[in-house]
């Protein structure tokens, strides 16, 4: 949809109202039948999938309850599993003796909205050196008054050269070392990440290529979203020391890709495919294959485009699912190998999304419904390296209603 001036009106109106009432953004779409964006089930097309899976034989197990707001998680090759929540743990999951009180760390963050303590991914060379990153949100001014001032006078002299000094919150990128069951020795790495309290979620993740890969909302400035001098509302690319990288774009700069509102889940296919969610406005959510360089539209285009200006999305949800975390399926030889495992949540959801040849040999999308309603709002999913999928509720975020295991995190058995 290509978004006029009346149509950004009335999106302000509606964001602007998310703002006040604390919404998820996408999840202020009206739910219209219309939701189902004619796209098929992958059930009724790959016969396979029905007769090799059947649904009842998914067993769920919860592994640890009583977290809160749980965002995203890492399972190591010794079976532990580090989980982030949103207040500022890190959190270990033992597999002899669970969920350990003591957490792992604690980061100061801003927790509040929709950001705090997100994304954690192991270095491709944890097995070595222990390093494990996250993305956390501060207060970028400072409390005092002298604080105040000094901030205010660089919004008005710099930020017309250097736009993001005007966020005062931010995003950062932080790297401990797994030592003794504790992290140690926090150390910021990447820092000054434009964020916002319902417009900055950051997922972070390792590329095949062994850099870091960090999502930036846009902050709520949408236009910086197409803005090359910000790093609002982008997919930037760096390397494990937080350097720029040779290879990106634009040399000397982070950006890997532009035009995003707010991608909130990353993964890579076996052969290279870069996949993000997208929160959209008021629904068009979005799954975007990303390439480098790439222009994914927000704010001048939501949803599937006509022209060739900007990339079309794979798959638009009109009415929105509040798509959140996202994970390849990864075992080679399984009828799911490859396809898209995504948490929505404002449907409550986890679906699956895979690619299909229809008769004419074209390539087609189908999408499927793994579990609906049970476990709450679904954020973070990951496939771990021992072939299980693992999620994360988010029922206490102020926005779900939580049972008194809440919240969870939870293994599915896949046969
Ligand atoms: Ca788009």
């Amino acid at each position: 949809m290509h978004v006029n001036s009346k149509k950004i009106r009335w999106l302000l109106a509606v964001v602007l109202a998310g703002m006040v009432s604390g919404c998820e953004n996408s999840e202020l779409a009206p739910a219209t039948p219309a939701d189902s964006h004619s796209v098929p089930t992958c059930i009724d097309i790959t016969a396979e999938d029905s007769t090799q899976i059947n649904m009842e034989d998914i067993r769920v197990e919860a592994i640890a309850t009583g977290l809160e707001v749980p965002w995203d998680l890492e399972v190591l090759d010794d079976g532990r599993v580090l989980v982030t929540e949103r207040k500022g743990t890190i959190r270990l999951i033992d597999p002899e003796t669970g969920l350990r009180q003591e957490p792992w760390a604690t980061i100061p963050v801003l927790s509040k909205g929709v950001v705090g303590l997100m994304g954690i991914a192991l270095s491709p060379q944890f097995n070595e050196s222990g390093y494990v990153y996250v993305v956390g949100t501060y207060d970028a001014v400072g409390k005092s008054s002298v604080d105040s001032l000094v901030y205010k006078i660089k919004k008005i002299i710099i930020a017309p050269f250097q736009p993001d000094i005007q966020f005062p919150v931010r995003n950062r990128v932080y790297r401990l070392r797994d030592e003794h069951g504790y992290g140690r020795d926090p150390t910021i790495m990447i820092d000054n990440l434009p964020s916002h309290e319902w417009y900055g979620t950051s997922s972070l993740a390792f590329g095949p290529d062994n850099m870091i890969y960090i999502t930036t909302g846009d902050a709520a400035v949408p236009h910086l979203a197409q803005d090359d001098s910000s790093l609002a509302g982008k997919l930037l690319r760096y390397r494990e020391d937080g350097g720029i990288p040779d290879g990106n774009p634009v040399n000397n700069s982070p950006v890997y890709a532009k035009g995003f509102r707010n991608s909130q889940g990353l993964d890579w296919d076996s052969k290279g495919n870069l996949f993000a969610t997208e929160h959209g406005p008021v629904g068009y959510d979005e799954l975007n294959l990303l390439i480098p360089g790439g222009n994914y539209g927000w704010p001048n285009f939501i949803g599937p485009n006509v022209g060739a200006e900007y990339h079309d999305p794979i798959l638009t949800w009109f009415a929105g699912i509040a798509p959140s975390g996202l994970a390849v399926f990864d075992r080679p030889g399984h009828p799911w190998h490859g396809d898209l495992l995504i948490a929505s949540l404002k449907t409550r959801q986890l679906r699956r999304v895979a690619t299909y040849e229809d008769t004419g040999g074209n390539n087609r999308i189908c999408e499927q419904v793994l579990l609906s309603g049970t476990y709450g709002r679904l954020r973070g999913v990951h496939m771990g390296s021992d072939g299980h999928v693992y999620l994360t509720t988010s029922n206490r975020d102020q926005r779900g209603q939580p049972e008194h295991m809440d919240d969870r995190i939870l293994r599915l058995h896949i046969p």
